[in-house]
């Protein structure tokens, strides 16, 4: 890279042949440098001789302007490096007068994804926003900002303190910090109100999500989108400001306190916001930032501004979301597993068209693969067809999707009653119902029908894989994608590792979960993999409890009010309660009895709750109440009382229990793969990072002593793990806990 900060006169071409015009120059190459510096001194001009040392920005200065090259691989992230030199950079050009204007630019990469999210977990250190600001605001010069791809979070704070932002049609614009437990701390949220108004501030930086450049242009958070070249235009852009007769520069942050949009509306979001977001606290620390938009003068806005966030940073929230961010990065990188070995996958057959099948096939239509779906039965063929085109046309309707392009991806649909169809496909994936004697005759037809280098996966939610693959030729092809339903939604896909899948078969399955935007995490063979395994422990302590009197809205309340998504009685009657006994034929318990009595869930308005036809929204049941207190008492099982705390504390060292075995059997790579696992599949709050890093939080001796506690009253629900003696023992934190293969052993 070379950084040329050679003044704008034509002498002074851009480059290394500047080195033999300009009468002194110097070249400083440091070891190890990504950077040689040229400084030019020019004694007719009046230049102080600067020596800007820079690993993280390229400068390039032609005709008084200034472009700013971001480049700190992957994402931009601005880490500390990268923040001084941009303060460098800015209090150079305060006294740079060959400097007219500024453009902060990247070639390739993103703009910026915002703070360096690994520099959270200690002091800050470095220049920070508010230098970025302060260093702008003593700038006589127009800044500009010229988006590629994205700019999210901190990212998009700095460019909302420059002058003008200027963004590529395709780039995206965000504050995501919500979702890291934070908000916007780099001056977001006194600019972004100035910039579009409350009530777009508020809603764009609580959902995290980003928006588009052509939104961005119309809610005013952009000057202009980037018809060809984002560069030029950039350039084009900062001339014309130079060409204007006055001058005058304001940043954003300057601009008049944005409009209250009624006078009850704080009010009303707060309690919309107590409501939604229970115990999460940056919603509100947010909404309190955006009330203080409107009131405070600047300064005081972004004192109340850094209050906030520094709380936020240091508190729990942000501590399991940032953990959370890492360890779902984390899951896709798999010992002995190269990203590269992946085969490529361009037509996918499904078997089954029901449910799961159909939201398959949506999910990846959806992201540019050929389905062939194959429903035998011919009465459901149609219904299939017609289930997939009704939600293409619900994205279409949310505008999640062009006509155009749903009619495109509708082309790229078959539906089938002939298996043949699938022989041409790069992989197939079976979805048909939980029998494993039909499942073999799937399998040994596919192997027959399907090229050699077809992959052969199974949706299977806890099957033998292992068995699934010895009914194949090509067992190193087997895997198992057990998605979650509706599988066009869910992000999780834990990737199922058979005993001699490959390491080419597994490369696939995680490149094909990211092409779907899933987060996949790799698990070994176990009945119910790790997921659904965690959750008939944790299923079988709901039934404990209210075998001893809890009823199911005081188990679903408490749980809720520790933040699961949903509580286990309502969760297990949307799922259906016929499902837990299909998965657990040998063991009777109350579920059979209740499903005896047609109580399956929600399907047959009736389970735990009481259900109105066609609503969703559970009922207390004095029947289901009756049964589990005839059931209980059958089984000579006394009443007890448990507080909120206690039912929470019970079921998550149920979790936590299985865990931990999972670990023992080596079944996932790491204990945060289990978090990740239970946090996008299984509604577990993710401000607390999961269950193996709440174990942590909990204290392992603390939890040590509670499992001894509920061993010395049901043995056998609660064995021994001498895993965690050995972890307690070592002094690490659980959450960090990597599993070592024999491999690695020896
Ligand atoms: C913030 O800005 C606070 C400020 O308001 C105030 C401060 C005072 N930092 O996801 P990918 C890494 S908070 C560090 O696989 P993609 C990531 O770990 C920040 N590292 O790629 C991964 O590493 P590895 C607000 C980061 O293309 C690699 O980059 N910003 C950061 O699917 C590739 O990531 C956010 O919350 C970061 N900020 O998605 C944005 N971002 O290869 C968070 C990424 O070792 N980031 N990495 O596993 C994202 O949403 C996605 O990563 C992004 C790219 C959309 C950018």
């Amino acid at each position: 890279m070379v950084t040329s900060f050679l003044g704008d006169d034509k002498r002074y071409a851009d480059g290394l042949v500047a080195v033999f015009i300009i009468r002194l120059c110097a070249v400083f190459m440091i070891k190890n440098l990504h950077a040689v510096v040229i400084c030019a001194i020019d004694p007719a001009h009046d230049w102080k001789l600067t020596m800007l040392d820079l690993h993280y920005c390229e400068i390039r200065i032609q005709d008084g302007i200034a472009c700013i090259y971001l480049n700190n691989p992957p994402v931009n992230a601005l880490s500390e490096g990268l923040r001084n030199e941009i303060h460098a950079v800015l209090t150079h050009a305060a006294t740079d007068h060959t400097i007219r204007a500024l453009v902060f630019l990247t070639h390739d990469l993103p703009f910026s994804a915002g703070a360096d999210i690994k520099e959270f977990s200690g002091p800050m250190k470095g220049k920070f926003f508010l230098d970025f600001y302060q260093a702008i605001e003593a700038l006589d010069k127009p800044v500009i900002m010229g988006i590629r791809q994205y700019a999210l979070g901190g990212g998009l704070e700095f460019c909302m303190m420059a002058h003008y932002r200027i963004a590529h049609r395709d780039a995206r614009l965000g504050l995501p910090e919500v979702k890291l437990g934070l908000i916007p701390g780099g001056t977001g949220t006194m600019s972004l109100p100035r910039l579009v108004g409350v009530d777009a501030a508020l809603s764009m930086a609580v959902s995290g999500q980003p928006v588009s450049a052509q939104s961005a242009l119309e809610m005013g958070l952009i000057d202009a989108i980037a018809a060809s070249d984002l560069e030029s235009t950039c350039i084009e852009f900062a001339q014309k400001q130079l060409d204007k007769s006055e001058h005058q520069w304001l940043s954003p942050l300057h601009r008049p306190n944005p409009a209250v949009p009624s006078a009850d509306y704080f009010q009303k979001k707060k309690a919309e916001y107590d409501a939604q977001f229970q115990g999460f606290k940056a919603p509100l620390r947010l909404l309190a930032c955006i009330e203080a938009s409107t009131s405070l003068p600047i300064d005081a806005g972004l004192r109340f501004e850094q209050t906030q966030f520094m709380e936020l940073i240091t508190g729990d929230d942000a501590a399991g979301m940032r953990y959370g961010f890492f360890a779902q990065r984390l899951a896709s990188h798999v010992p002995g597993v190269r990203l590269d070995q992946a085969l490529t996958i361009s037509q996918v057959g499904v078997i089954g068209g029901g449910l799961m099948g159909a939201g398959i096939s949506i999910a990846l239509l959806m992201k540019g693969f050929s389905v062939v779906c194959v429903e035998a039965d011919p009465e459901r063929v149609a219904h299939c067809r017609t289930g997939i085109e009704q939600q293409v046309a619900k994205s279409v309707h949310a505008g999640k999707l062009t006509l155009s392009d749903s009619k495109s991806l509708l082309a790229r649909l078959q539906v089938t009653q002939s298996i043949a169809d699938v022989a041409q496909c790069d992989c197939v994936i079976e979805a048909v119902f939980e029998k494993m004697s039909l499942k073999l005759e799937i399998f040994k037809e596919l192997d027959s029908l399907c090229a050699p280098h077809t992959i052969l996966a199974s949706n299977t939610s806890g099957l033998d894989l292992n068995t699934i693959a010895a009914a194949t030729q090509r067992p190193e092809k087997v895997i198992g994608l057990h998605f979650f339903s509706p599988a066009h939604v869910m992000r999780l896909l834990e990737i199922v590792r058979g005993q001699v899948t490959s390491a080419e078969t597994l490369a696939t399955g995680l490149a094909l979960a990211k092409q779907l935007k899933k987060i996949g995490v790799v698990v070994g063979v176990c009945p119910g993999f790790v997921g659904n395994r965690m959750i008939f422990k944790y299923f079988s302590q709901v039934v404990w409890l209210l075998l001893r009197g809890c009823k199911p809205q005081q188990i679903d309340h408490a749980v809720q009010q520790f933040g699961f998504a949903m509580g286990p009685c309502a969760m297990a009657d949307m799922s259906g309660l016929d499902i837990w006994v299909h998965a657990n034929p040998g063991e009777r318990s109350l579920i059979h009895t209740l499903v005896e009595a047609g109580r399956c869930g929600q399907k047959t308005q009736a389970g735990f709750y009481d259900y109105t036809k066609g609503k969703k929204t559970p009922q207390p049941s004095s029947v289901a109440d009756g049964l589990i207190t005839d059931y209980a008492r059958s089984s000579a099982i006394q009443p007890q009382s448990f507080t909120d705390a206690e039912i929470v504390k019970r079921l998550l060292c149920a979790l936590i229990h299985e865990g931990l075995h999972i670990l023992e059997e080596g079944i996932v790579s790491r204990a945060s793969d289990i978090d990740t696992i239970y946090v996008h599949g299984y509604g577990f709050p993710i401000y607390r990072g999961g269950p193996m890093f709440y174990a942590d939080q909990m204290g392992l001796s603390v939890l040590r002593d509670q499992l001894s506690h509920y061993r010395s009253e049901a043995e056998a629900s609660w064995s021994e793990v001498p895993l965690l003696d050995e972890i307690i023992a070592s002094g690490k934190p659980l959450h960090k806990f990597q599993v070592v293969s024999p491999e690695q052993k020896s």
